[in-house]
């Protein structure tokens, strides 16, 4: 079994989106190891997307994040990374394939409705940066 990672962004909870992501989430066979909701500030969301400081949608991704609540979760499975990466679809959405969840609930590239780790050393490293180890069952 392994981790991974998971934000719903903040366009999933202004849309009312959370239950039904979590749903498919758990309908493809991920458990749920630790969920929570909270409010990112500005420096919290530039520690989680350090890698992408030199991009340059990195302001507007730091903005957007940082705009409403997200829910943050560890889910387990069977090579969670990739299995993930694959039910959330790609990172845009005119390009992500039918059923995936950015397909039936992301808006563009930036707002694109779900974060998924892109590895395990990636995802080791976010679990840690919202969960400590009593939160996660
Ligand atoms: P993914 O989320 O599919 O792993 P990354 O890691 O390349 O994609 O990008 C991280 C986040 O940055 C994306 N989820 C998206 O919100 C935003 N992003 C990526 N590429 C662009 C882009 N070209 N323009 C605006 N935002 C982008």
């Amino acid at each position: 079994m392994q981790k991974t990672f998971t934000i719903l962004k903040p366009d999933s909870v202004q849309a009312g989106n959370v239950g039904a992501i979590l749903q498919t989430i758990e309908k493809e066979g991920f458990t749920i190891r630790a969920l929570k909701m909270l409010h990112l500030s500005q420096k919290e969301a530039e520690g989680f997307y350090y890698v992408h400081k030199e991009r340059p949608f990195f302001g507007s991704l730091v903005k957007f994040m940082t705009e409403g609540p997200i829910v943050a979760a560890v889910l387990e499975a069977e090579d969670a990374v990739q299995k993930l990466r694959k039910v959330m679809g790609a990172t845009d959405p005119a390009k992500a394939e039918a059923g995936t969840i950015r397909k039936l609930f992301a808006t563009n590239i930036e707002r694109n409705a779900i974060h998924g780790s892109d590895g395990p050393d990636t995802a080791a490293f976010e679990i840690a940066y919202f969960f400590n180890q009593l939160e996660i069952t």
